[in-house]
């Protein structure tokens, strides 16, 4: 058995542990899971057990202990560089860890307005001017991304970060029922119908 676990949240709603989990199937890494249940009052406790910022993910690889969910990307895109993580190309290697870096450190509005619940389709909420900028942006990422991949229907071509980080995301424009057309519709067609992510929704549907 693997002497690696990732720590996760709720399969409904944690979209930060949706990202490193995908990206160690999709690379086919093997790894033991650890759940913790988010928003009880043992939650803190229990992610302090693993992390000191309380949050997850977390990927325990032996000794080590990773806590974030970029930091947890690039630890894995090193250790395997066999897997191509990350682009090839330089431009493209560039262009993939600004797209990454915009998600990881923006969207408040979007992640806010439209928290990840994988397993419902509720109204489309009135969304703030930031949120629908938020929704636009994303939209525009994945249309730049994909006019200019070659060699897959992933952002950059073949499945990389980027397309781990943006995986949530493609649930949350189905939960919000956002409207998408063209090439958008068929990205988040490409990430929602992955073995991978099917396995992660009936997961999450077992858990409710
Ligand atoms: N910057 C962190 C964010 C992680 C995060 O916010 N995780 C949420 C779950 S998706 C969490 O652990 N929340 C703790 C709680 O709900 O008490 C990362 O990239 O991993």
């Amino acid at each position: 058995m693997a002497d690696r676990t990732l720590v996760i949240g709720d399969k409904r709603y944690s979209s930060w542990s949706l990202r490193p989990w995908l990206l160690l199937k999709m690379a086919g890494i093997p790894f033991q899971e650890t759940l913790i249940k988010l928003r009880q009052p043992s939650t803190q406790a229990d992610c302090l057990r693993y992390s000191p910022t309380a949050k997850v993910p977390v990927l325990i690889d032996g000794a080590l202990t990773i806590w974030d969910t970029l930091a947890i990307a690039e630890y894995v895109a090193e250790t395997w560089p066999e897997k191509h993580l990350w682009p090839a190309d330089r431009v493209a290697r560039a262009r993939s860890r600004s797209v990454v870096a915009e998600m990881h450190a923006g969207f408040a509005d979007m992640r806010r307005e439209m928290a990840m619940d994988c397993i419902s389709v509720l109204p489309k909420p009135e969304l703030s001017a930031g949120a629908a900028r938020d929704v636009a942006r994303v939209q525009e990422i994945w249309q730049s991304c994909r006019a200019e991949a070659a060699g897959g229907p992933f952002l950059f071509g073949a499945f990389t970060i980027a397309d781990a980080f943006y995986a949530p995301v493609a649930t949350r424009f189905v939960t919000y029922q956002i409207p998408m057309t063209g090439t958008v519709q068929a990205y988040a067609d490409t990430i929602l119908s992955l073995p991978a992510m099917r396995e992660w929704i009936a997961a999450a549907t077992r858990e409710a």
